[in-house]
């Protein structure tokens, strides 16, 4: 197929722009284009928060409503009926056929983590033992071995409710935190979540922490296991592991681990405990300070929260911890579940805006869209961090100043993409309001990105990457993989270089050379990146259409020219994945095999990324172009959204989760690219 076509111009050639033109007989008509523009700003805009911000469901995975519930229960902090009934709900609408429920809500693979966590989450909700429904959830797990076969992370909660004993688990012991900060061993080399996580389970293991056993607890105690609980000798159980929850093997290091962990735990002294427990407490008390007890994630956010009741249930650090706790809770279509990150709407905002600004400058400029646009800077501006946290370096975090969080300003964690596209789009509105960002702040944010850069020339997550892949050899978690390091992905490093791009453009002459040697250096990483079938893949959405846009873009934005043979290949790779319909649809499983896996239907978000990656890459005119866009115009509905579809969002190769509004924005920005270098 050549590269570039010369546009069609289908039934009607008077006039390009005359109804029932289009650029080509495969694309959409230029009326229905139009008109997709028109309506789905208009919708679009009309679902924007009050703070000028999108955000919009982040649920998906299933571990996390039951770890929610068990605090309400741990904390005596009843959800109300209301709250009760769409938790219940939620839950329930994600059992599989089989009884069991999996990672995320649409896995068909039940799992006995989230089955045996779920299931004490509807007892404690005060659903009856002996509902149908609870039945074959209580038959999935005594089939597959029963509460001791779960992963390590629902044993902890279990331990907290004394559903489980703590002789069961290999120790996350507090006295790690007392070691010097070089040794490569200590937790604060650390991926941030993996070592925000690991903290509250250290002291909550330092200290044994758990709840009366109440008759409630003692009836689930009867449910879950095979044998009575009293004959159950949960040391024997450290390692059980139900196959469907294991997502990798025990490494021979982290069986001498555990066992030199073990013994230390059988000889430790009270007065170090004491010391350690002390320590890992001020960690805890930081994350809450910095984070204004949003705290970086749902887990910790739960797992802090349990800490502080054992230490004062009537102490303000608990009462506090109960503000922010239900800002996680999102009642959605399907019910209640917690979701995964307070919220994503500095991320939505950001893409928002860029999409918004690629639309035909008639839609662009409208007043509805320039409303939208002036209050999404205003969520941007106000939700650049704007500071450092104290005592940086003696709690392990890296610079926050000029950073943006995937959030908010009072989450104020920055992380690598979302500064690099919060920049992006401020720069982007700077020219259109009042009262932009001082220049200083924007520099600082450039600041900031190059400081994240890795050695091997790619950006990670939050920070630098702390330590070797060796690392991982020591996760405790069972089921998650790659989660004990920040790794350099495509995707935070192509947004990286596409915001030193755009500081290259807007600041000439600022930090000119260290921003070239980090842009020839990421470069050359997303190079390696690249596989043999010229696609990228994706980490934290399914995946190789993902990961392409990001790389294609990613390369481009370092000054590739696109013509050069990594692009070409990419789009080739693309091209050879589009369906009949002109669609793309990539299945989950991908992230898995780590192999393309096709789904059955196309997806909107998916054809977006794919058509966004062939329009930079000068294919705007090819047919592979113009079919999706067609597909993508007629997908829509008449309210100007597009239909829910499969969810995109991923972590850790296995957990899905929801970015409500993927569909929405990269759907305008892809027909917005496509318009532009068609017209
Ligand atoms: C997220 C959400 C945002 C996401 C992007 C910014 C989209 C990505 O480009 C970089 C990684 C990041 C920040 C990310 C990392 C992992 C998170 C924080 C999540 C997927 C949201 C929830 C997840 C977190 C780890 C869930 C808790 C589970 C554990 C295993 C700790």
């Amino acid at each position: 197929m050549p590269p570039y076509e010369t546009p069609v111009v289908s039934s009607h050639p008077q006039s390009p722009s005359s109804p029932g033109t289009s650029f080509s007989l495969e694309g959409p008509s230029l009326e229905a284009l139009q008109q997709a523009f028109v309506q789905g700003t208009n919708f679009f805009a009309s679902i924007q928060e009050d703070d000028g911000s999108w955000c919009g469901d982040y649920g998906g995975p299933m571990f996390l409503l039951p770890m929610y519930v068990a605090a309400t229960y741990i904390c005596k902090r009843p959800p109300s009926d209301e709250e009760r009934e769409g938790m219940v709900r939620y839950t329930l609408s994600t059992q599989n056929p089989d009884g069991g429920i999996g990672i995320h809500a649409e896995a068909e693979e039940s799992m006995m983590f989230t089955t045996t966590l779920s299931y004490i989450a509807l007892r404690l909700l005060e659903v009856p033992a002996e509902q149908p429904e609870m039945i074959k959830m209580r038959r999935w797990i005594q089939d597959h071995g029963s509460a001791l076969a779960a992963a390590s992370w629902a044993k902890w909660i279990m331990c907290v409710l004394n559903l489980y004993d703590y002789d069961g688990l290999h120790p996350i012991l507090p006295e790690l935190y007392l070691l010097p900060a070089e040794v490569p061993i200590h937790p604060g080399h650390l991926w941030c979540h993996a070592r925000q996580v690991y903290l509250p389970m250290a002291y909550l293991y330092g200290k044994k922490t758990r709840i009366e056993a109440d008759p409630l607890i003692q009836a689930i105690r009867q449910e879950i296991y095979a044998k009575p609980y009293e004959k159950i000798r949960f040391s024997a159980h450290r390692d059980t592991l139900c196959p469907a929850d294991k997502s990798y093997s025990l490494s021979f290091l982290s069986q001498i681990a555990n066992f030199a962990m073990g013994a230390f735990e059988s000889f430790h002294r009270e007065g170090l405990r004491q010391r350690a427990l002390e320590e890992v407490k001020r960690h805890i008390d930081h994350e809450d300070q910095a984070t204004n007890f949003i705290r970086i994630g749902p887990v910790n956010a739960v797992l802090n929260t349990l800490v502080h009741y054992f230490e004062d249930p009537e102490g303000e650090a608990h009462q506090k911890s109960w503000e922010t706790l239900p800002t996680y809770l999102w009642n959605g279509h399907d019910g209640i579940k917690m979701n995964g990150y307070n919220s994503c709407k500095l991320w939505d905002t950001a893409f928002a805006v860029q999409a918004l600004r690629a639309t035909p400058t008639s839609v662009a400029d409208s007043p509805v869209v320039q409303k939208a646009l002036s209050n999404a800077y205003r969520y941007i501006q106000d939700n650049q961090v704007l500071e450092d946290v104290p005592e940086k370096d003696r709690y392990f975090r890296h610079a926050s100043l000029g950073g943006w969080p995937f959030s908010d300003r009072l989450h104020g964690w920055p992380i690598t993409d979302c500064t690099s596209e919060g920049f992006k789009a401020a720069i982007e509105l700077e020219e259109t309001v009042e009262q932009p960002i001082a220049e200083g702040l924007l520099r600082e944010s450039v600041r900031l990105i190059l400081s994240f850069q890795n050695d091997d020339g790619g950006w990670a997550s939050y920070e630098r990457q702390r330590a070797g892949t060796w690392l991982e050899l020591f996760n405790p978690s069972q089921a998650f993989r790659d989660i004990m390091i920040d790794y350099s992905y495509t995707e935070c490093s192509s947004a990286c270089l596409q915001a030193l791009q755009t500081a290259q453009k807007r600041f000439p002459g600022f930090l000119t050379q260290p921003i070239q040697r980090a842009i020839q250096n990421g470069e050359n990483f997303l190079r390696r990146k690249q596989r043999e079938d010229g696609s990228w893949e994706g980490s934290w959405a399914v995946c190789f259409t993902y990961g392409t846009w990001f790389g294609v873009w990613g390369l481009l934005a370092a000054g590739v020219s696109p013509q050069d043979q990594a692009i070409q290949k990419a789009c080739d790779f693309l091209r050879r994945h589009q369906k009949a319909d002109g669609s793309w649809g990539e299945h989950y499983r991908s992230c898995q095999t780590r192999k393309y896996e096709e789904h059955p239907e196309g997806q909107a978000a998916q054809t977006a990324w794919a058509l966004m990656t062939l329009c930079k890459a000068g294919h705007a005119q090819s047919s592979a172009a113009h079919r999706a866009a067609r597909f993508l115009v007629d997908r829509q509905q008449e309210d100007g959204d597009w239909p829910r579809e499969a969810m995109v969002g991923v972590f850790n190769k296995t957990t899905l989760i929801n970015y409500e509004n993927y569909r929405r924005y990269f759907c305008l920005w892809a027909l917005g690219l496509y318009h532009k270098a068609n017209a």
